[in-house]
């Protein structure tokens, strides 16, 4: 990964050097880290923060309320027509030629050289764009094999515990997490064993610093609550990939209605997940259906 001392980030984004000081200690939008020298060393993620905060504060967004967005939501709100040609200098453009190397070399049961691109794509780019441009453009070229049979199930398996390894891998070079701030439970309901979605949202939150318990697939109403309420959870992320009629062992009706029976009022449930998305449900309790990463990154 590069990194930038403060006069190339002045020069690669016109920003000034007072205000980047400014959005540093006011507003903790960055925290570049010091070399041996004290000198403060951004990274190429910063550099593309900084032009899109500029591009945002352009269009009439307060510095106070996206100051402490991550790239991914950053990008998500700039409006088409303000968007640069992909910030130069900042790898964040998608990745279809590894993607379609990727599945390839799948095809020949090669995982050796898979593993190799992947990491070749991980060390080149930064954690929030190999998520967004090879991750998930990945993952929806994985999705239509499988739904066309074009990928057996022992591919499939090898495929999704290689997302897995590298997703793990993101959330391990996360940030610390912050002290105040909301605490997020992430589950899937009992049953259902699809977890990249939920390791995604994991490492979207680490990335981030914030604070999150992540139980994973398969998990009983009864013990999400029980471990929410010991966590003194604010967020309750709930990822539900397959019904009832597809081996869940709950229906997700059921499942969000015991948690939401047995949570304190303020506990706020976000509900994800194609399966999730699919149900209009009504609760009392503050809710939010979201149907994207897009939206995930703008809910903190
Ligand atoms: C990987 C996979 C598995 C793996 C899961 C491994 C793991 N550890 O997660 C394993 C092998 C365990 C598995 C098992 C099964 N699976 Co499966 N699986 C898939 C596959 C290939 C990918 C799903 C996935 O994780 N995608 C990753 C997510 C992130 O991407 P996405 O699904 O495109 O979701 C997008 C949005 O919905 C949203 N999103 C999704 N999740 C989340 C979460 C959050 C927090 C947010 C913000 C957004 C979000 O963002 C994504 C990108 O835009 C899909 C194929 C497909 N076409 O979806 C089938 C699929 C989901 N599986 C299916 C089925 C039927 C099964 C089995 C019943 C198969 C069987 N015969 O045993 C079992 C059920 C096991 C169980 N009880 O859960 C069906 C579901 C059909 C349905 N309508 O419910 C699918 C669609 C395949 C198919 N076409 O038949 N599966």
């Amino acid at each position: 990964m590069s990194i930038y001392s403060i006069r190339q980030v002045i020069e690669l984004t016109g920003v000034s050097e007072f205000t980047l000081r400014g959005w540093e200690s006011r507003y903790g939008a960055l925290q570049p880290v010091r070399s041996q020298t004290g000198r403060r060393q951004y990274s190429s993620e910063d550099v593309l923060k900084i032009k899109l905060l500029i591009d945002l504060l352009a269009a009439g967004y307060r510095i106070g309320k996206i100051a402490g967005l991550d790239v991914f939501a950053l990008e998500q709100l700039v409006p088409q027509s303000l968007s640069r040609p992909k910030a130069a200098n900042v790898d964040s453009s998608i990745d279809m030629k590894g993607v379609s190397k990727i599945i390839t070399y799948a095809s020949k049961f090669d995982w050796d050289e898979i593993e190799r691109i992947i990491s070749k794509a991980w060390q080149r780019s930064t954690p929030s764009a190999f998520i967004q441009n090879f991750l998930l453009p990945l993952i929806s070229e994985i999705n239509h094999r499988v739904d066309c049979k074009q990928f057996s199930i022992a591919q499939e398996h090898i495929m999704s515990a290689l997302i897995k390894k590298f997703l793990c891998i993101v959330i391990s070079q996360g940030k610390k997490s912050t002290k105040n701030g909301p605490r997020i439970v992430l589950a899937a309901p009992e049953g259902d064993f699809h977890e990249i979605g939920l390791l995604i949202a994991s490492a979207l939150l680490s990335l981030r610093g914030l604070r999150h318990l992540y139980l994973g697939p398969n998990v009983p109403a009864f013990d999400l609550c029980e471990a929410s309420l010991k966590y003194r959870a604010s967020h309750i992320l709930i990822s539900s990939t397959i019904s009832s009629a597809h081996r869940a062992t709950d229906d997700f009706f059921e499942f969000v209605h015991f948690v939401d029976r047995h949570l304190e009022p303020r506990v706020e449930l976000l509900l994800a997940g194609p399966n999730a998305i699919a149900h209009s449900i009504r609760l009392k309790r503050k809710h939010k259906l979201i149907a994207s990463f897009a939206e995930f990154g703008v809910c903190f």
